[in-house]
């Protein structure tokens, strides 16, 4: 068998334990830059943090868009609160990718992920695409899940950035659930699609055995990184936020589809590979050599169509 020389990027995934209401974002850019230095100690050259990582998963809390505006969106970045966490990443010279709600200067919200350098300088920037959870006040449910009363649609669309001589791509949380999210960088050539989540352990739309929680985000991941030959690392914020339980299970997936690094607590916790990116070129020069064997004149119902209609005649 023909093996190319490797070429390894150092990733690294910051997980993140519960951030509580009374947290200061201070505090959690501390959390942050502490694990920064960790990976950084560890071989990492890029490392990648949780979706809305500064503060506690707030579309959990019927609040008004003033209060939620007021407390949880982020109107700079960097801002005050988060300038030490590019300077970190300039000083240690490593890259990083930081999930956060952002409010525009005209107001518009979005769930957002920026793509910083080893200079700290923001190279990339994604806003969520796939906005999971309702907009109206469910009074019934135990918690809410209003992303789609705080954020609108992401505008960017999915795209890949180069850097650190690797084509990275972001998402967000449920995005890792769709198939297209990979494929549309895939066909960018991306090697590495980075992500963070906040998944709740109880689904409030339907009675979800809970284990299904985190076998389906494996699955997900695994099953889209050996199908686009791509590396996927994702990171959670998890454990107990103020009473609300999310998953942890950070993990960083190779075009293997197999797991190489995994993270066993619910706190913060930096999980490192090193991502031998040949082998992407690996799977992408046979079984996955798309130009070669992909028939998109087939897969025309994929963008004609949003639900599932009528079998074509
Ligand atoms: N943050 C996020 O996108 N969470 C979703 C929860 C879906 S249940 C309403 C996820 O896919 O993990």
């Amino acid at each position: 068998m023909i093996m190319s020389t490797p070429r390894k990027l150092g990733l690294a995934v910051a997980q993140m334990g519960p951030v509580h209401l009374a947290d200061t974002r201070e505090t959690v850019v501390a959390r942050l830059v502490e694990m920064m230095r960790e990976a950084k100690g560890r071989g990492a050259e890029f490392v990648v943090f949780p979706e809305l990582a500064l503060t506690t998963f707030f579309p959990r809390y019927w609040i008004s868009d003033e209060e939620a505006n007021e407390k949880y969106f982020e109107k700079q970045m960097p801002g005050p609160a988060t300038q030490p966490l590019f300077d970190e990443a300039k000083k240690l010279g490593v890259g990083f990718y930081l999930g956060y709600a952002e409010l525009t200067p005209e107001g518009r919200r979005f769930n957002t992920a920026i793509m910083v350098d080893q200079t700290g300088a923001i190279i990339g920037k994604y806003r969520k695409i796939h906005l999971p959870g309702h907009s109206d006040h469910k009074p019934e449910a135990p918690f809410q899940h209003l992303e789609k009363k705080f954020f609108e649609v992401g505008d960017l669309g999915f795209r890949v950035f180069d850097t650190l001589n690797t084509k990275i791509g972001m998402a967000l949380c449920n995005d890792r659930r769709w198939p297209e999210t990979y494929r549309v960088m895939a066909l960018q050539s991306a090697e590495v699609v980075v992500l963070g989540y906040n998944t709740p352990s109880w689904n409030i739309h339907w009675n979800e055995p809970m284990h299904l929680r985190t076998s389906t985000h494996l699955i997900s991941l695994q099953a889209n990184a050996y199908q686009n030959a791509i590396w996927v690392a994702a990171a959670a914020k998890c454990g107990s936020e103020d009473g609300h339980h999310m998953i942890g299970s950070s993990v960083i997936v190779a075009p293997t589809g197999e797991i190489v690094a995994r993270a066993i607590s619910e706190e913060d916790e930096v999980i490192v590979a090193s991502a031998d990116l040949t082998w992407c070129e690996n799977f992408r020069n046979h079984v996955f050599n798309f130009a070669k064997h992909r028939r998109p004149e087939h897969y025309g119902l994929i963008v004609e169509r949003t639900g599932a209609g009528d079998p074509i005649a």
